[in-house]
């Protein structure tokens, strides 16, 4: 029984509250029905079972499996998840690009509702629309204290992949197994447990089957254009690779007012989609008999202001550095290197003033910006629309990943 006005908790069924008409309802009390599992009034406490997509090992598909999610413990946040999108920092996870731990619940793109909290969790609570983190932001250490810094000391990124929370353990179980988080995210599950610090309240009205790409995609691309490079009014800007996050990149420099968007992908059918989000011309290195460094530099009279790298690719991060302008260029690594790989470069190509960078997540600091980012577009200040191409239940996860593999995709969104 829940007191009349009560939000109805999110269960993990299609949960709704019902008004009775018995003397307890004449009190104001009100029925809450549970449609899915009409056992169960509360999850808050218990352990969940549901649905979530397994990674068990490299290359292989996912499999969808029966989980078992624990209860949130002091500063976590049980989420029952609405929407996630599919990156390709997912894939690079199955490739075995990006290293992580293994058996797995990759995911770290989406938008869903607080079930639950544990002990002292004030930023958040059940009900709550929020949005996961893949970055987090304690905002006491020496980096979230840092004006310029996104990446939290508390973070479990690249090159030391835990794949736990931040108390060390996991809140996943398959089979008997324990199962791995993905940067603290994990939103390929029909419920997740994550961190305080891992988490952002958004709008009670957003669309959460759209804002889930404020999660990565869309704010990596948009933060690495007006944040980390800082494109500028009437620049001239390169972007290699035409996915999710370049076309985010485009929709950046276009915002910033750059005068060029030079958008350079191998897959001639991304044009149209980037001409649509702004860019004002499309090249295919496979066009040339020269290497696309040289075709950008006579394309900018000696070279682009802005180059963004945004592929994931030793060759195209060196051709993205040498395409800017030797002096005033600047080049922002956004792609995911494949592990342990080394990009050699000539010391020169900076002495003459260029800059090279990189950022994850755009440079925003997740806890800060992600509330903010969802107001924007909520006051319609970017477009989501064109990055999202195709819609599939969770059950058809290895679909999604194939369309993203084979180039037909640019966001495919998977629905709960
Ligand atoms: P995507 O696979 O949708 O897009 C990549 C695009 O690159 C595709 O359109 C390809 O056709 C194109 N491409 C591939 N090879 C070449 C080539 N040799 N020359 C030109 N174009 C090529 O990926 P995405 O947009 O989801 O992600 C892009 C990269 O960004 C990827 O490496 C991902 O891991 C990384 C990423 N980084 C962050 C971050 O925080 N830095 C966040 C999210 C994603
Ligand atoms: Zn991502
Ligand atoms: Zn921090």
């Amino acid at each position: 029984m829940q007191r009349k006005g009560d939000a109805c908790p999110p269960g993990p069924g299609d949960c709704r509250v019902e008004r009775g008409r018995g003397r307890r309802e004449a009190q104001g009390f009100i029925t809450l029905v549970c449609r899915g599992d009409r056992s169960t009034m509360s999850t808050a406490g218990k352990v969940i079972k549901c649905k979530a997509a397994v990674l068990w090992e490299t290359n292989k598909p996912f499999s969808i499996e029966e989980v078992e999610v624990a209860p949130p413990r002091a500063h976590e946040v049980r989420i029952k998840m609405v929407a996630t999108g599919i990156c390709r920092s997912d894939d690079h996870v199955v490739s075995g690009h990006i290293v992580s731990p293994f058996p797995v619940i990759l995911g770290h793109e989406a938008a869903g509702i607080v079930e639950s909290i544990g002990e002292g969790v004030t930023s958040v609570k059940p009900g709550d629309k929020v949005i996961p983190l893949f970055i987090a932001q304690c905002g006491k250490c020496r980096r979230c204290k840092h004006q310029e810094s996104n990446i939290c000391m508390k973070n479990d990124l690249p090159s030391k992949y835990q794949g736990k929370l931040q108390d060390g353990t996991t809140r996943f179980t398959c089979r008997g197994k324990s199962i791995h988080h993905f940067m603290g995210t994990s939103t390929f599950s029909q419920y997740t447990v994550v961190d305080e610090i891992s988490v952002a309240k958004i709008d009670a009205a957003s669309p959460l089957e759209k804002v889930c790409l404020i999660g990565c995609g869309f704010s990596t691309g948009y933060g690495s254009a007006v944040k980390v490079a800082k494109v500028t009014q009437g620049s001239t800007c390169a972007v290699f690779g035409l996915g999710g996050v370049g076309l985010s990149v485009i929709i950046g420099c276009k915002a910033a007012g750059a005068a060029r968007i030079i958008a350079v992908d191998i897959n001639k059918d991304k044009f149209a989609k980037a001409r649509e989000v702004g860019a004002t011309e499309c090249v295919n290195p496979q066009d040339y008999d020269k290497p696309i460094e040289e075709v950008l530099q006579e394309m900018s009279n000696g070279g682009v202001d802005f180059s963004f790298e945004v592929i994931g690719r030793l060759d195209t991060m060196a051709s993205a550095l040498l395409c800017c302008d030797k002096s005033f260029g600047v080049s922002v690594i956004v792609g995911v290197p494949p592990d342990s790989q080394i990009l050699p470069v000539d010391p020169m190509l900076l002495l003459t003033g260029r800059t090279l960078k990189g950022a994850i997540f755009g440079g925003f600091k997740s806890k800060d910006s992600v509330p903010k980012l969802v107001t924007d577009f909520m006051a319609k200040k970017f477009p989501l629309d064109p990055l999202i191409t195709n819609v599939l239940p969770l059950e058809k996860i290895n679909e999604g990943f194939d369309l993203l593999r084979s180039g037909k995709s640019i966001r495919t969104i998977l629905s709960f």
